[in-house]
């Protein structure tokens, strides 16, 4: 089989593409944020020599759901405004074992270095969100600046948190109608953190940590991007709107939410929407 360019993978200039867009809107601060895509090992074939491994690693957990999986990660450390340029030291190729208990390093990682500190909650992530859906592909992590301003003055309840950006923007509902979970604050970069967010996953595709940031799944780059903008925008206009003297004179109201699911055919997460004063 030819092997062609790496670069000219459209799985390495989607990633690049995803990174820089994430670090100019400002949500991936120095080595702020994380990303992984599950990709197909087909498609792998066509740039690398899959059976090639640089080295092997034990992880300190299992997912056996995703034995043999292949998935490019951004690395621990990595600043996400160099992957553009330099995708090879910032990003990595890797492949689970047949247990899913480590993994083997394709490709990247040149000069040494690991996948990102959040590994753990990305690969629990996939794992739920393909038992819930098998087109999944993508978990990204960032720092987005207003969904984290707003867990400094919001109640973190999370009902009351989704209902609040489903307030800010007519099309929320529509974009995520599962709502948000929140976490409580927790130690980045710990097992504890990752099964934690998993579990929400099987809920939702946004998981927010507290004063932290924002873990948000897709079925694409920009499925998952996409996802991400929009509460990050909803958090926003909330952020600016109680910011203003007197701050809200009006909002959606539950019954406009519900016409709007209706209109579009998405069921809101239960609990969130009071019941409908009209037919
Ligand atoms: O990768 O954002 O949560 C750095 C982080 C950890
Ligand atoms: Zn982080």
């Amino acid at each position: 089989m030819i092997i062609h360019d790496i670069y000219q993978a459209p799985f390495i200039k989607e990633m690049q593409e995803v990174t820089e867009n994430l670090w100019k809107n400002g949500w991936d601060e120095r080595n702020g944020g994380n990303i992984s895509y599950l990709l197909d090992e087909e498609e792998v074939r066509l740039y690398l020599d899959i059976d090639a491994a640089i080295n092997q690693k034990q992880l300190d957990f299992e997912v056996p759901e995703l034995a043999n999986r292949i998935f490019l990660v951004s690395a621990s450390g990595s600043y996400f405004k160099n992957i553009c340029q330099n995708p090879t030291k910032n990003l990595a190729i890797v492949k689970l074992d047949g247990t899913g208990s480590s993994y083997k390093v394709l490709w990247g990682l040149e000069g040494g270095g690991l996948p990102t500190s959040e590994f753990a909650s990305h690969l629990k992530c996939h794992a739920v969100r393909l038992a819930e859906d098998k087109n999944h592909r993508v978990i990204l992590h960032c720092h987005s600046i207003a969904v984290s301003a707003m867990t400094f003055v919001h109640d973190l309840d999370e009902n009351k948190f989704t209902r609040s950006l489903w307030e800010m923007i007519t099309e929320c509902l529509v974009v995520f109608p599962d709502g948000v979970s929140v976490l409580p604050w927790m130690v980045a970069g710990t097992v504890k953190l990752g099964l934690a967010s998993a579990e929400k996953m099987h809920d939702s595709r946004v998981v927010i940590w507290p004063h932290h940031g924002i873990m948000g799944a897709g079925q694409s780059m920009d499925d998952a991007f996409g996802l991400v903008e929009t509460v990050e925008k909803a958090a926003d206009i909330y952020m600016k709107v109680v910011g203003v003297p007197g701050g809200f004179k009006q909002k959606i109201t539950s019954d406009q939410l519900w016409d709007l699911a209706d209109q579009f055919g998405v069921t809101p997460k239960a609990g969130i929407l009071e019941a409908r004063s009209k037919k």
